[in-house]
Protein backbone atom coordinates (compact mmCIF):
# COMPACT_ATOMS: atom_id res chain seq x y z
CA UNK A 1 0.00 0.00 0.00
CA UNK A 2 1.62 3.01 -1.05
CA UNK A 3 0.56 7.12 0.47
CA UNK A 4 -1.43 8.05 -2.38
CA UNK A 5 -3.59 4.92 -2.01
CA UNK A 6 -3.67 5.53 1.64
CA UNK A 7 -4.62 8.74 0.69
CA UNK A 8 -7.61 7.83 -1.01
CA UNK A 9 -8.94 4.79 1.18
CA UNK A 10 -8.79 7.30 4.18
CA UNK A 11 -10.76 9.65 2.13
CA UNK A 12 -13.47 7.32 0.99
CA UNK A 13 -13.24 4.56 3.53
CA UNK A 14 -15.03 5.86 5.76
CA UNK A 15 -18.27 4.21 5.43
CA UNK A 16 -17.78 0.77 5.48
CA UNK A 17 -20.25 -0.23 2.75
CA UNK A 18 -17.36 1.17 0.48
CA UNK A 19 -14.96 -1.21 1.85
CA UNK A 20 -14.65 -4.75 1.33
CA UNK A 21 -14.06 -6.70 4.55
CA UNK A 22 -12.95 -10.10 4.48
CA UNK A 23 -14.13 -12.68 6.80
CA UNK A 24 -10.63 -13.57 8.00
CA UNK A 25 -8.61 -10.57 8.94
CA UNK A 26 -4.66 -10.53 8.48
CA UNK A 27 -4.40 -9.99 12.94
CA UNK A 28 -7.06 -11.67 13.96
CA UNK A 29 -5.22 -11.29 17.70
CA UNK A 30 -5.01 -7.52 18.01
CA UNK A 31 -8.60 -7.66 16.68
CA UNK A 32 -9.47 -9.80 19.32
CA UNK A 33 -7.96 -7.66 21.93
CA UNK A 34 -9.36 -4.73 21.14
CA UNK A 35 -12.40 -6.26 20.69
CA UNK A 36 -12.86 -7.00 24.86
CA UNK A 37 -12.64 -3.04 25.50
CA UNK A 38 -15.48 -3.12 23.20
CA UNK A 39 -17.07 -5.26 24.98
CA UNK A 40 -16.20 -3.91 28.56
CA UNK A 41 -18.15 -0.70 26.96
CA UNK A 42 -21.06 -2.56 25.77
CA UNK A 43 -21.73 -3.99 28.96
CA UNK A 44 -21.64 -0.83 30.59
CA UNK A 45 -23.93 0.34 27.70
CA UNK A 46 -21.14 3.11 27.06
CA UNK A 47 -22.91 3.06 23.61
CA UNK A 48 -20.42 5.80 21.80
CA UNK A 49 -17.32 4.64 23.02
CA UNK A 50 -18.20 0.82 22.02
CA UNK A 51 -18.72 2.21 18.14
CA UNK A 52 -15.46 3.99 18.50
CA UNK A 53 -13.75 0.22 18.95
CA UNK A 54 -16.11 -1.22 16.65
CA UNK A 55 -15.41 1.12 14.10
CA UNK A 56 -11.64 1.09 14.80
CA UNK A 57 -12.15 -3.11 14.62
CA UNK A 58 -13.57 -2.52 11.29
CA UNK A 59 -10.32 -0.54 10.32
CA UNK A 60 -8.16 -2.88 11.72
CA UNK A 61 -9.65 -5.85 9.63
CA UNK A 62 -8.47 -4.57 6.35
CA UNK A 63 -5.74 -2.20 7.49
CA UNK A 64 -3.31 -4.47 9.48
CA UNK A 65 -0.70 -3.59 7.39
CA UNK A 66 -1.36 0.14 6.91
CA UNK A 67 -0.92 0.19 10.86
CA UNK A 68 1.80 -1.22 10.95
CA UNK A 69 3.67 1.13 8.50
CA UNK A 70 2.30 3.45 10.95
CA UNK A 71 4.53 2.60 13.38
CA UNK A 72 7.24 2.28 11.86
CA UNK A 73 8.87 5.95 11.06
CA UNK A 74 10.51 5.23 8.00
CA UNK A 75 7.06 4.74 6.28
CA UNK A 76 4.93 7.18 5.50
CA UNK A 77 3.01 9.32 8.28
CA UNK A 78 -0.88 7.41 8.11
CA UNK A 79 -2.48 9.45 11.33
CA UNK A 80 -4.92 10.58 8.84
CA UNK A 81 -7.13 7.42 8.40
CA UNK A 82 -10.28 7.18 9.88
CA UNK A 83 -11.56 6.10 13.38
CA UNK A 84 -7.89 5.40 14.35
CA UNK A 85 -7.48 8.51 17.14
CA UNK A 86 -4.39 8.66 19.03
CA UNK A 87 -6.05 6.54 21.89
CA UNK A 88 -6.37 3.72 20.11
CA UNK A 89 -3.49 4.23 18.29
CA UNK A 90 -1.24 3.79 21.43
CA UNK A 91 -3.00 0.10 22.22
CA UNK A 92 -1.85 -0.65 19.26
CA UNK A 93 1.28 0.25 19.74
CA UNK A 94 1.13 -1.33 22.95
CA UNK A 95 0.24 -4.62 21.10
CA UNK A 96 2.76 -4.73 18.78
CA UNK A 97 5.42 -4.39 21.20
CA UNK A 98 4.08 -6.71 24.06
CA UNK A 99 1.23 -8.80 22.14
CA UNK A 100 -1.01 -7.53 24.70
CA UNK A 101 -3.10 -4.38 25.81
CA UNK A 102 -3.33 -3.83 29.36
CA UNK A 103 -6.66 -2.23 29.51
CA UNK A 104 -7.97 -5.31 27.36
CA UNK A 105 -5.98 -7.74 30.43
CA UNK A 106 -7.34 -5.63 33.15
CA UNK A 107 -10.54 -6.15 31.52
CA UNK A 108 -10.82 -9.87 31.66
CA UNK A 109 -9.33 -10.01 35.11
CA UNK A 110 -12.42 -8.01 36.40
CA UNK A 111 -15.40 -9.94 37.72
CA UNK A 112 -17.88 -7.27 37.30
CA UNK A 113 -16.94 -7.84 33.42
CA UNK A 114 -17.35 -11.63 33.57
CA UNK A 115 -20.25 -11.54 35.19
CA UNK A 116 -21.96 -8.98 32.85
CA UNK A 117 -20.23 -11.11 29.71
CA UNK A 118 -21.98 -14.51 31.48
CA UNK A 119 -24.89 -12.90 31.16
CA UNK A 120 -25.17 -11.40 27.68
CA UNK A 121 -24.75 -14.78 26.59
CA UNK A 122 -28.10 -15.56 27.25
CA UNK A 123 -30.66 -14.86 24.82
CA UNK A 124 -33.56 -12.25 26.50
CA UNK A 125 -30.76 -10.77 28.37
CA UNK A 126 -28.83 -7.62 26.74
CA UNK A 127 -26.54 -5.27 28.77
CA UNK A 128 -29.03 -2.94 30.56
CA UNK A 129 -30.68 -5.86 32.39
CA UNK A 130 -27.69 -7.79 32.84
CA UNK A 131 -26.78 -4.72 34.99
CA UNK A 132 -29.72 -4.74 36.64
CA UNK A 133 -29.18 -8.44 37.58
CA UNK A 134 -25.62 -7.30 38.73
CA UNK A 135 -26.90 -4.87 41.06
CA UNK A 136 -29.31 -7.37 42.66
CA UNK A 137 -26.05 -9.29 43.70
CA UNK A 138 -26.16 -12.01 40.99
CA UNK A 139 -23.04 -12.69 39.65
CA UNK A 140 -23.18 -16.49 38.00
CA UNK A 141 -25.59 -18.28 35.34
CA UNK A 142 -26.44 -20.66 37.71
CA UNK A 143 -27.63 -17.88 40.30
CA UNK A 144 -29.59 -16.63 37.66
CA UNK A 145 -31.00 -20.18 36.87
CA UNK A 146 -32.57 -19.81 40.41
CA UNK A 147 -33.28 -16.48 40.60
CA UNK A 148 -35.55 -17.03 37.36
CA UNK A 149 -36.26 -20.60 39.00
CA UNK A 150 -35.24 -22.19 36.03
CA UNK A 151 -33.96 -25.92 35.55
CA UNK A 152 -31.51 -26.21 33.16
CA UNK A 153 -32.71 -28.55 30.61
CA UNK A 154 -36.03 -28.31 30.99
CA UNK A 155 -37.81 -26.15 28.38
CA UNK A 156 -41.67 -28.29 27.69
CA UNK A 157 -44.59 -26.08 27.55
CA UNK A 158 -45.89 -26.82 30.69
CA UNK A 159 -43.08 -24.64 32.68
CA UNK A 160 -42.81 -22.64 29.70
CA UNK A 161 -46.08 -21.65 27.56
CA UNK A 162 -45.57 -20.54 24.67
CA UNK A 163 -44.82 -16.71 24.21
CA UNK A 164 -47.77 -15.50 21.80
CA UNK A 165 -49.98 -12.28 21.08
CA UNK A 166 -51.90 -11.85 24.20
CA UNK A 167 -48.11 -12.30 26.03
CA UNK A 168 -46.73 -9.55 24.31
CA UNK A 169 -49.89 -6.89 25.79
CA UNK A 170 -47.35 -7.40 28.80
CA UNK A 171 -43.64 -6.56 27.46
CA UNK A 172 -42.10 -6.86 31.22
CA UNK A 173 -43.54 -10.50 31.53
CA UNK A 174 -42.61 -11.24 27.83
CA UNK A 175 -39.25 -10.54 28.51
CA UNK A 176 -38.77 -12.42 31.53
CA UNK A 177 -40.44 -15.45 29.97
CA UNK A 178 -37.54 -15.01 26.90
CA UNK A 179 -35.39 -14.93 29.68
CA UNK A 180 -36.19 -18.16 31.09
CA UNK A 181 -36.07 -19.89 27.84
CA UNK A 182 -32.88 -18.41 26.79
CA UNK A 183 -31.64 -19.88 30.49
CA UNK A 184 -32.98 -23.22 30.30
CA UNK A 185 -31.78 -23.80 26.47
CA UNK A 186 -28.56 -22.00 27.10
CA UNK A 187 -26.48 -25.03 26.50
CA UNK A 188 -28.45 -25.59 22.95
CA UNK A 189 -28.32 -21.75 22.17
CA UNK A 190 -24.76 -21.31 23.04
CA UNK A 191 -23.78 -23.70 20.75
CA UNK A 192 -22.73 -22.52 16.92
CA UNK A 193 -24.49 -24.29 13.52
CA UNK A 194 -22.68 -25.65 11.04
CA UNK A 195 -23.54 -23.79 7.20
CA UNK A 196 -25.07 -28.03 6.23
CA UNK A 197 -27.49 -27.74 9.53
CA UNK A 198 -28.75 -24.09 8.54
CA UNK A 199 -29.47 -25.37 4.61
CA UNK A 200 -31.38 -28.35 6.37
CA UNK A 201 -32.81 -25.98 8.34
CA UNK A 202 -34.10 -23.53 5.45
CA UNK A 203 -34.98 -26.82 3.73
CA UNK A 204 -37.44 -28.04 6.29
CA UNK A 205 -38.81 -24.32 6.90
CA UNK A 206 -39.86 -24.44 2.97
CA UNK A 207 -40.85 -27.55 2.75
CA UNK A 208 -43.26 -26.86 5.65
CA UNK A 209 -44.17 -23.51 3.89
CA UNK A 210 -45.12 -24.82 0.74
CA UNK A 211 -47.56 -26.74 2.47
CA UNK A 212 -49.92 -23.70 3.07
CA UNK A 213 -48.61 -21.22 -0.03
CA UNK A 214 -46.64 -22.32 -2.99
CA UNK A 215 -44.71 -19.95 -4.82
CA UNK A 216 -42.09 -18.72 -2.16
CA UNK A 217 -38.51 -18.50 -1.80
CA UNK A 218 -36.11 -17.78 0.06
CA UNK A 219 -32.42 -16.38 1.18
CA UNK A 220 -30.89 -17.27 3.94
CA UNK A 221 -29.07 -13.93 5.47
CA UNK A 222 -27.31 -13.50 8.25
CA UNK A 223 -23.40 -14.63 8.68
CA UNK A 224 -24.22 -17.44 6.98
CA UNK A 225 -24.15 -15.17 4.05
CA UNK A 226 -20.76 -13.88 4.72
CA UNK A 227 -19.49 -17.09 4.66
CA UNK A 228 -19.43 -17.67 8.42
CA UNK A 229 -18.56 -21.74 8.93
CA UNK A 230 -20.59 -21.46 12.07
CA UNK A 231 -23.41 -19.19 12.84
CA UNK A 232 -25.12 -18.39 16.07
CA UNK A 233 -28.58 -17.98 14.65
CA UNK A 234 -29.78 -18.68 11.21
CA UNK A 235 -31.45 -15.60 9.61
CA UNK A 236 -34.34 -16.84 6.37
CA UNK A 237 -35.67 -13.60 4.22
CA UNK A 238 -38.67 -15.04 2.47
CA UNK A 239 -41.13 -13.71 -0.36
CA UNK A 240 -43.26 -14.91 -3.07
CA UNK A 241 -41.72 -15.38 -6.63
CA UNK A 242 -44.98 -13.56 -8.17
CA UNK A 243 -43.90 -10.05 -8.53
CA UNK A 244 -47.40 -8.56 -9.12
CA UNK A 245 -49.23 -10.79 -6.34
CA UNK A 246 -46.92 -11.72 -3.92
CA UNK A 247 -47.01 -9.11 -1.75
CA UNK A 248 -50.60 -10.16 -1.17
CA UNK A 249 -49.74 -13.62 -0.94
CA UNK A 250 -46.90 -13.21 1.64
CA UNK A 251 -49.52 -11.09 4.03
CA UNK A 252 -50.19 -13.05 7.13
CA UNK A 253 -47.81 -15.95 6.45
CA UNK A 254 -45.69 -15.33 9.32
CA UNK A 255 -48.26 -16.61 11.68
CA UNK A 256 -49.15 -19.10 9.56
CA UNK A 257 -46.03 -20.70 9.48
CA UNK A 258 -44.99 -20.57 12.55
CA UNK A 259 -47.99 -22.09 13.59
CA UNK A 260 -47.89 -25.24 11.20
CA UNK A 261 -44.92 -25.45 12.75
CA UNK A 262 -45.45 -25.68 16.26
CA UNK A 263 -48.11 -28.04 14.88
CA UNK A 264 -45.29 -30.33 13.70
CA UNK A 265 -43.55 -29.73 16.65
CA UNK A 266 -40.42 -28.09 14.76
CA UNK A 267 -40.87 -24.85 16.80
CA UNK A 268 -40.67 -25.00 20.69
CA UNK A 269 -41.19 -21.17 21.13
CA UNK A 270 -41.97 -18.28 19.33
CA UNK A 271 -41.99 -14.60 19.82
CA UNK A 272 -43.77 -12.57 17.04
CA UNK A 273 -42.46 -9.33 16.12
CA UNK A 274 -44.63 -7.01 18.09
CA UNK A 275 -42.82 -8.35 21.26
CA UNK A 276 -39.52 -6.54 19.79
CA UNK A 277 -39.05 -3.91 22.02
CA UNK A 278 -36.54 -2.57 19.66
CA UNK A 279 -37.38 -3.60 15.98
CA UNK A 280 -35.83 -1.76 13.53
CA UNK A 281 -37.81 -2.27 10.48
CA UNK A 282 -41.77 -3.21 9.50
CA UNK A 283 -41.29 -6.33 7.94
CA UNK A 284 -43.54 -8.86 9.40
CA UNK A 285 -41.16 -11.68 11.45
CA UNK A 286 -40.61 -14.55 13.81
CA UNK A 287 -38.15 -14.85 16.36
CA UNK A 288 -38.49 -18.59 17.05
CA UNK A 289 -36.42 -21.36 18.89
CA UNK A 290 -36.50 -24.15 16.29
CA UNK A 291 -36.22 -27.91 17.05
CA UNK A 292 -33.72 -29.33 14.68
CA UNK A 293 -33.11 -33.18 14.24
CA UNK A 294 -30.14 -32.96 11.88
CA UNK A 295 -27.44 -34.90 13.49
CA UNK A 296 -29.77 -38.53 13.97
CA UNK A 297 -27.57 -40.05 16.89
CA UNK A 298 -28.25 -36.91 18.99
CA UNK A 299 -31.23 -35.64 20.61
CA UNK A 300 -33.00 -32.56 19.18
CA UNK A 301 -31.14 -29.34 19.72
CA UNK A 302 -33.19 -25.99 20.03
CA UNK A 303 -32.40 -23.14 17.59
CA UNK A 304 -32.49 -19.72 17.31
CA UNK A 305 -33.90 -19.08 13.37
CA UNK A 306 -35.30 -15.88 12.57
CA UNK A 307 -37.96 -15.69 10.01
CA UNK A 308 -38.35 -12.55 8.06
CA UNK A 309 -41.02 -11.92 5.45
CA UNK A 310 -40.76 -9.64 2.70
CA UNK A 311 -43.17 -8.49 -0.35
CA UNK A 312 -40.87 -9.23 -3.62
CA UNK A 313 -40.62 -5.55 -4.28
CA UNK A 314 -38.61 -4.78 -0.87
CA UNK A 315 -37.49 -8.34 -0.66
CA UNK A 316 -33.91 -7.43 -2.15
CA UNK A 317 -33.74 -4.68 0.10
CA UNK A 318 -34.59 -6.84 3.49
CA UNK A 319 -31.67 -9.16 2.30
CA UNK A 320 -29.21 -6.90 1.91
CA UNK A 321 -30.37 -5.42 5.58
CA UNK A 322 -30.32 -9.16 7.03
CA UNK A 323 -27.37 -10.20 5.11
CA UNK A 324 -24.89 -7.74 7.82
CA UNK A 325 -22.34 -7.12 9.50
CA UNK A 326 -24.21 -4.80 11.70
CA UNK A 327 -21.26 -2.31 10.99
CA UNK A 328 -22.11 -2.58 7.00
CA UNK A 329 -25.49 -2.01 7.74
CA UNK A 330 -24.92 1.01 9.89
CA UNK A 331 -23.08 2.78 7.42
CA UNK A 332 -25.34 1.59 4.69
CA UNK A 333 -27.79 3.54 7.21
CA UNK A 334 -25.50 6.33 7.02
CA UNK A 335 -24.61 6.57 3.40
CA UNK A 336 -28.01 7.04 2.37
CA UNK A 337 -28.79 9.44 5.01
CA UNK A 338 -25.96 11.82 4.86
CA UNK A 339 -24.11 10.94 0.77
CA UNK A 340 -27.89 10.05 -1.14
CA UNK A 341 -30.59 12.11 0.88
CA UNK A 342 -32.32 8.30 0.79
CA UNK A 343 -33.82 6.34 3.67
CA UNK A 344 -32.51 2.84 3.82
CA UNK A 345 -33.71 -0.05 6.15
CA UNK A 346 -34.90 -3.76 5.61
CA UNK A 347 -38.38 -2.77 4.65
CA UNK A 348 -37.39 -0.44 2.28
CA UNK A 349 -35.67 2.61 0.59
CA UNK A 350 -37.17 5.63 -0.54
CA UNK A 351 -35.82 9.41 -0.85
CA UNK A 352 -36.13 11.61 1.94
CA UNK A 353 -37.52 14.50 0.43
CA UNK A 354 -39.95 13.53 -1.52
CA UNK A 355 -40.70 9.69 -0.30
CA UNK A 356 -40.57 7.70 -3.44
CA UNK A 357 -39.73 4.23 -3.07
CA UNK A 358 -37.60 2.36 -4.58
CA UNK A 359 -38.32 -1.58 -5.86
CA UNK A 360 -34.75 -3.13 -6.65
CA UNK A 361 -35.62 -6.58 -8.67
CA UNK A 362 -32.10 -7.77 -7.99
CA UNK A 363 -29.24 -7.17 -5.19
CA UNK A 364 -27.24 -5.43 -7.74
CA UNK A 365 -29.83 -2.84 -7.84
CA UNK A 366 -29.90 -2.41 -3.98
CA UNK A 367 -26.37 -1.36 -4.68
CA UNK A 368 -26.90 0.77 -7.65
CA UNK A 369 -30.18 2.54 -5.93
CA UNK A 370 -27.74 3.72 -3.17
CA UNK A 371 -25.16 4.77 -5.37
CA UNK A 372 -23.14 2.00 -4.43
CA UNK A 373 -20.26 -0.21 -5.86
CA UNK A 374 -21.65 -3.78 -5.72
CA UNK A 375 -19.68 -5.64 -2.64
CA UNK A 376 -20.78 -9.37 -2.13
CA UNK A 377 -22.10 -10.63 0.98
CA UNK A 378 -18.58 -12.70 1.65
CA UNK A 379 -17.11 -9.20 1.82
CA UNK A 380 -19.28 -7.47 4.08
CA UNK A 381 -17.65 -8.53 7.52
CA UNK A 382 -16.90 -5.07 8.63
N1 LIG B 1 -29.03 -6.74 12.00
C1 LIG B 1 -29.04 -5.36 12.10
N2 LIG B 1 -29.38 -4.76 13.26
C2 LIG B 1 -29.67 -5.51 14.35
C3 LIG B 1 -29.65 -6.91 14.28
C4 LIG B 1 -29.32 -7.49 13.08
O1 LIG B 1 -28.76 -4.68 11.12
N3 LIG B 1 -29.99 -4.88 15.49
C5 LIG B 1 -28.65 -7.37 10.72
C6 LIG B 1 -27.17 -7.43 10.59
C7 LIG B 1 -26.85 -8.83 10.95
C8 LIG B 1 -28.07 -9.59 10.48
O2 LIG B 1 -29.14 -8.68 10.66
O3 LIG B 1 -25.69 -9.30 10.36
C9 LIG B 1 -28.31 -10.82 11.26
O4 LIG B 1 -28.12 -10.58 12.64
P1 LIG B 1 -27.49 -11.66 13.62
O5 LIG B 1 -27.61 -11.08 14.98
O6 LIG B 1 -28.12 -12.97 13.38
O7 LIG B 1 -25.93 -11.68 13.25
P2 LIG B 1 -25.15 -12.55 12.20
O8 LIG B 1 -26.07 -13.40 11.41
O9 LIG B 1 -24.31 -11.59 11.45
O10 LIG B 1 -24.16 -13.47 13.04
P3 LIG B 1 -24.55 -14.70 14.01
O11 LIG B 1 -26.00 -15.00 13.83
O12 LIG B 1 -23.69 -15.86 13.62
O13 LIG B 1 -24.22 -14.23 15.39
MG1 LIG C 1 -27.45 -14.67 12.34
Amino acid sequence: VDATEVELLSHTAKYSCLRPSPLVCPNQSLVKEIDVIRQGRNVEGEERSMLSYSRAISVCSIYFIVLYNTLNPSRPDLHGLPFLGVKILSMIEEFLKTGQITEAQRMLADPRFQSLSAFITIHGIGPHTARRLYDLGLRTLEELERYYEVKPGVSDEETMPLLDAEASANIEAAGEQSIKIGLALRHDLGQTIPREEVEEINGTIMRELGHIQKGCKSVIAGGYRRGKPQSNDVDIVITHTDWNLGSQKVKGLCRKLVQRLHEQDLSGFHEHNVLRTHHWDSLEKALTVFVSRHNSSRQNVYRRVDLIFAAPEVFWTAVVGWTGSTMFERDLRLWAKQQKGMKFDSSGISRRHDSKLYHPRTERDVFKVLGLVYIHPTLRNA
